[in-house]
């Protein structure tokens, strides 16, 4: 009988120790995936302000956007000149916010326009080859409805 008894202990504590594991993995992983969705705050007065006109220009240089933070009408059309030296991109951190202009449509002088959304909201986009969504190459539209 006492033979019999002995061998379920250490079983037990391993059944314990792999549930333990098992609940501490899920916790870790989704608090890293939602700080990395997350944009870093730009304060409204790093904007420069472009409301009320129906097309603006932001030109590309190596290797950023100037202006970096651009705030337009719902609609605008935003053309993008890339004035470098070297290839560059434009693409939307949310996928189907605008038309991504890809990189062999935006060689040294090429220009492309993007229509940003009727919906007042924040437009953030990037260089693919010079940066990622949140670091290096980024730029930032704020569409602000009309007064
Ligand atoms: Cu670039």
């Amino acid at each position: 009988m006492l033979q019999r008894l002995l061998p379920s202990r250490p079983v037990r504590l391993l059944a314990v120790v792999g549930l333990l594991a098992v609940l501490a993995v899920p916790a870790c992983g989704n608090s890293e995936s939602s700080s990395s969705t997350t944009l870093p705050p730009v304060p409204e007065s790093d904007y420069v302000d472009q409301t009320g006109k129906a097309e603006i220009t932001i030109q590309a240089v190596d290797n950023s956007y100037r202006s970096q933070y651009t705030k337009v009408s719902p609609g605008t059309k935003v053309t993008f000149e890339n004035r470098g030296r070297n290839p560059h991109n434009v693409i939307a951190v949310q996928e189907g916010q605008f038309t991504d202009i890809p990189t062999d449509k935006f060689q040294p002088g090429d220009s492309g326009t993007i229509t940003v959304p009727d919906t007042p909201g924040e437009v953030p986009y990037y260089c693919s080859l010079h940066g990622t969504p949140r670091a290096g190459m980024v730029g930032r539209l704020l569409v602000v409805a009309d007064k």
